[in-house]
């Protein structure tokens, strides 16, 4: 199998993330992709390639540009306004309350980009969880490029390819940033499919979180059926949407499936769920899906509450693969970081029909040693 990688992701590596108002180490960091290269690397059956660039104009079809020229200067923008900070995080989000009872006809007018970097970053951000540093940007280019080229392999031919992104994409909205993630990698990828093949596409999110941003990006589409297997957002992030009655509006209705699941979920009761997503994805017509592929599903996920093993990957992967269409498969989240590079190597095993056993004990570090 083909996997897509850039050393670009190493630019936005992270100590700190802020968690309800302190700081706390940071979970989306650089080691996360290292130990899934390291251990795809490791198996033999892998080979890697690098992105190639594809330019803004495939991010501005599911983005406002307003974001992309946002995120491009914010670090430098803190800077010039003199705050000494670590990481950016922003001062005031316009919470919907703000404006309540304030017409249709003027909310618009007042939704206004403020100068002030504390502000800025809260007008197109959702949390304090996604921190933005030096090079934050040209690791988001590059997951998309990332993305792209996985795409690219698999409308070449290739039946499946693995494109390992970080920053991941999944929380990341039409004009919004956030829940670590800043441009969105899956959705970039499913509009290049729609538009470079006519066909419907299907997106199967299988991270631990509900993708709120991809369901917002194709909340009104009829052509990208969005389905999504998580964590319910009365106990988790997003908290806001994940519900299983959102199901799309106008051409998209009927088209978004989202199944909110319990803590503790089973490999079983996980598996459940996999089989009603598939089901409704094979209910529409279309060649290509894409995988929205997390691991903080993992029993051992340090913010995840599921209880999933690394052997119920390997079946995942297996059962999505039964589906008969081209994969297009897309790293999300996952931060139980000594597990994760096994976890991806049983999944992607899977996906290709080959059978997983373990690496020998002890597994690899990050640097590519045995140990
Ligand atoms: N106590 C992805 O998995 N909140 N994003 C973390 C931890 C943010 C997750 C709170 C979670 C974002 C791509
Ligand atoms: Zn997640």
């Amino acid at each position: 199998m083909q996997v897509v990688y850039t050393p670009a992701h190493l630019g936005h590596d992270i100590a700190l993330e802020t968690y309800m108002g302190v700081p706390v180490p940071a979970n989306e960091v650089a080691e996360r992709a290292e130990r899934i290269r390291t251990a795809l690397e490791a198996d033999g059956g892998f080979a890697f390639a690098a992105p190639t660039e594809h330019g803004e104009e495939p991010i501005t079809a599911v983005h406002d540009a307003g974001l992309v020229r946002f995120l491009e200067i914010a670090w430098s923008e803190l800077r010039a306004q003199g705050i000494p900070r670590s990481f950016l995080a922003a001062d005031t989000y316009p919470n919907v309350a703000m404006f309540e009872g304030m017409g249709e006809e003027t909310l618009p007018r007042m939704r206004r980009e403020p100068s002030q970097i504390g502000g800025r970053s809260g007008f197109w951000g959702l949390d304090t969880a996604a921190p933005l540093v030096a090079g934050t940007y040209v690791a988001a280019r590059g997951a998309v490029d990332v993305a792209l080229t996985t795409v690219d392999l698999v409308l070449g031919g290739e039946r499946l390819a693995y494109g390992l992104c970080r920053p991941p994409g999944h929380h990341a909205a039409r004009s919004m940033y956030g829940g670590y993630c800043f441009f969105n990698n899956a959705a970039v990828a499913a509009e290049a499919m729609v538009r470079a093949t006519g066909e419907r596409v299907a997106i199967l999110d299988v991270d631990f979180h509900h993708g709120n941003g991809t369901q917002q990006i194709f909340w009104r589409r009829g052509d990208v059926r969005y389905v999504s297997i998580h964590a319910h957002p009365d106990r988790q992030y997003p908290f806001f949407l994940g519900r299983a009655d959102e199901t799309g509006e106008g051409p998209g209705s009927g088209e978004n499936l989202n199944i909110p699941l319990d803590a503790g979920t089973s490999n079983e009761a996980y598996l459940r769920a996999v089989d009603q997503a598939l089901e409704s994805i094979a209910a529409v017509p279309g060649s290509v899906l894409v995988v929205s592929l997390g691991f903080d599903t993992y029993g051992l996920d340090p913010i995840g509450d599921f209880a999933l093993t690394t052997d119920v990957y390997h079946e995942i992967g297996r059962r999505v693969a039964d589906l008969g269409r081209r994969l297009v498969i897309l790293q999300e989240g996952g931060y139980h970081r000594p597990s994760l590079g096994e976890n991806a190597r049983a999944w992607l095993r899977g996906a290709e029909g080959r059978s997983f056993d373990p690496l020998p004990a002890g597994g690899f570090t990050p640097g590519g040693s045995v140990v």
